[in-house]
């Protein structure tokens, strides 16, 4: 999943794509580097952001979503309002990622009368607060337990539970220690029997860890979804899609994958198993 962030303020690649030109011509771009999902939001989410207004972010994503709509990918929306989900529905999205899974109370009946897939995601209170000294009892074991109550309400909600991916925030209300937990705990999600979301692209996480700015930390996000990927992921929710699917076309061939569309024609290969 490539992230297409039509916003002044997102944490890495603010104001880089809030012409919607500029927007689409880096979601095509992804697509060509292989991204099978463009996720595209108009509001950030990084730690105190501001709330963007539904006509301004419906004003953002709106002609992105128009204009990515030959792509050869699936469009999700990067949205926790019913509104601007469901125009964006209207104009040819598939997916609702819904960091606040389900928070809006017109969400869940927008995603099920479209009949759409929608994304649940786990975050300790709000963008604006959720930093403030996060604490779990478990973390995995709590955000686990929180993702199957909102499943189970989803699904009240009548969305079809095959529907529905889950994702458990990193970053979202999560010390750097509960981030690797997850990570590393991953598999323990997939008790819950819903496609796996893993976000861990550039976050602050990653910097702490390395040193590095959050421009310089694609080898650290390559790690962490090399990891998630084996412990379990479905999605990977990336920046960086060309750096992204070469590391997996390796992690894959490796562990024999044979599935993983480019490992799949590289393996066979005599000469390709030479020095260079
Ligand atoms: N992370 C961000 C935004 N949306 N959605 C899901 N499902 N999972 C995530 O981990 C996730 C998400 C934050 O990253 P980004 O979009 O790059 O930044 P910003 O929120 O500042 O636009």
């Amino acid at each position: 999943m490539g992230i297409v962030n039509v916003t002044p303020d997102s944490f890495s690649d603010g104001g880089e794509y809030l012409d919607p030109a500029a927007a689409i011509s880096h979601g095509r771009e992804l697509v060509a580097e292989g991204a099978g999902i463009l996720d595209i939001g108009g509001e950030s989410t990084r730690p105190g952001a501001a709330a963007v207004p539904a006509a301004e972010e419906l004003r953002r994503v709106i002609p992105v979503i128009e204009g990515l709509g030959d792509a050869a990918a699936r469009i999700s929306v990067d949205t926790s309002k019913a509104d601007v989900a469901e125009a964006a529905i209207a104009a040819g999205a598939g997916i609702v990622n819904d960091v606040t899974a389900l928070s809006d109370p017109r969400m869940a009946a927008v995603c099920a009368e479209a009949g759409v897939e929608v994304i649940l995601m786990h975050m300790l209170g709000t963008p604006r607060t959720m930093q403030d000294d996060p604490r779990y009892e478990d973390v995995v074991i709590d955000v686990r337990d929180f993702l199957a109550t909102r499943v189970a309400l989803a699904v009240d909600a009548g969305i079809d539970e095959r529907q529905i991916w889950i994702d458990p925030g990193i970053g979202f209300g999560k010390t750097v220690a509960h981030n690797l937990e997850l990570i590393r705990r991953l598999g323990e999600l997939r008790e819950l029997g819903r496609p796996l979301v893993l976000g861990s692209s550039r976050k602050r996480f990653i910097g702490a860890l390395s040193g590095r700015e959050v421009d310089e930390r694609l080898g650290g996000t390559i790690a962490a979804n090399a990891i998630g990927y084996l412990n379990g992921a479905d999605v990977l929710r990336v920046h960086d899609v060309k750096a992204t699917c070469d590391a997996l076309a390796v992690v894959a061939a490796i562990i024999g994958e044979r599935e993983w569309r480019l490992a799949a024609e590289a393996v066979d290969g005599v000469e390709a198993g030479g020095v260079e």
